[in-house]
């Protein structure tokens, strides 16, 4: 992977915890890594397909300076995310931030921190079985579509599917969506949940019936067994309700796990 640095621009600004950070500023120096593809801009020379340096650090400086944070930590992930949506051509982002006239009574160089945010491909199976099913569906996945660090790809066809699980309950309507998210899996996995409870979503019964259930089902070819998210979902594969929609979109997605496609698995559930 091809990348691009920026090392130790300086600026005057404003970020602090303290009252004086805050009034008087003070330096704060700044280096980017970006991940882009930089070979048709060789060699073609072209600059549109490249980043004009002197332009992003113009534009660094007036996003550094838009709003004054408590932490560099917050001035650092606002540039990351910043840097990420202004520019397409760029895959990935580390910005490290120093201080080095940091407000401490010790001797020290500088204080630096580093933060990291890349572009990131996931799938999420939607479900609902109560009220209008379809518009809870596509109020979800327009509410998904207003989230700033989120952009919806590609979006499969609705079908109405029978119960799974617990099967005392109306039909559901499936659906998955593919989006593109510079979010980590924790902090899709949060804003999922907001979004469900905004469509009263209420948690009574395992499996039960649900106005609107949001699932991540990848995260790129993440594995995770953290027990608050478990990638992929546990049970995709054994469910026709989301192969179905998700064949429709990502035929050939790969499974990390069981090391097959998704058009495979679909095959092997309605033998
Ligand atoms: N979701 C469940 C349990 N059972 N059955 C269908 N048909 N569709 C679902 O989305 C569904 C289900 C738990 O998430
Ligand atoms: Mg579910
Ligand atoms: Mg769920």
């Amino acid at each position: 992977m091809d990348k691009m640095y920026i090392k130790d621009l300086e600026l005057f600004g404003y970020h602090g915890v303290f009252e004086e950070e805050k009034r008087l500023g003070q330096k704060f120096i700044i280096s980017l890594e970006l991940d882009l593809d930089l070979k048709f801009a060789a060699r073609t020379g072209d600059l549109t397909k490249s980043v004009h340096y002197g332009e992003l650090c113009e534009k660094v400086e007036n996003e550094f300076l838009k709003e004054s944070y408590d932490l560099i930590e917050t001035a650092a992930l606002n540039l990351a995310d910043f840097i990420l949506n202004e520019y397409k051509i760029i895959n990935g982002v580390k910005v490290f931030l120093k201080k080095p006239w940091a407000p401490v009574k010790k001797h020290l160089d500088t204080v630096e921190i580093m933060i990291e945010r890349k572009r990131h491909k996931a799938y999420i199976g939607l479900g609902s079985n109560i009220g209008n099913k379809e518009k809870n569906l596509n109020d979800a996945i327009h509410k998904i579509s207003e989230q700033k660090n989120i952009i919806i790809t590609k979006k499969s066809t609705f079908i109405v599917t029978e119960p799974w699980g617990y099967l005392d309950q109306e039909e559901f309507v499936n659906g998955v969506v593919e989006i593109e998210t510079t979010l980590e899996p924790e902090e899709l996995m949060d804003l999922l949940l907001k979004i469900e409870l905004e469509l009263k979503r209420e948690r009574l019964i395992k499996w039960g019936p649900r106005t609107i259930d949001l699932d991540i089902l990848m995260y790129d070819d993440l594995i995770s067994n953290d027990e608050k998210i478990i990638l992929p979902h546990p049970r995709m594969h054994e469910r026709e309700f989301v192969l179905k929609p998700l064949n429709e979109i990502a035929p050939y997605l790969l499974h990390p796990i069981l090391n097959k496609r998704v058009f495979t698995l679909l095959e092997e559930i309605q033998k």
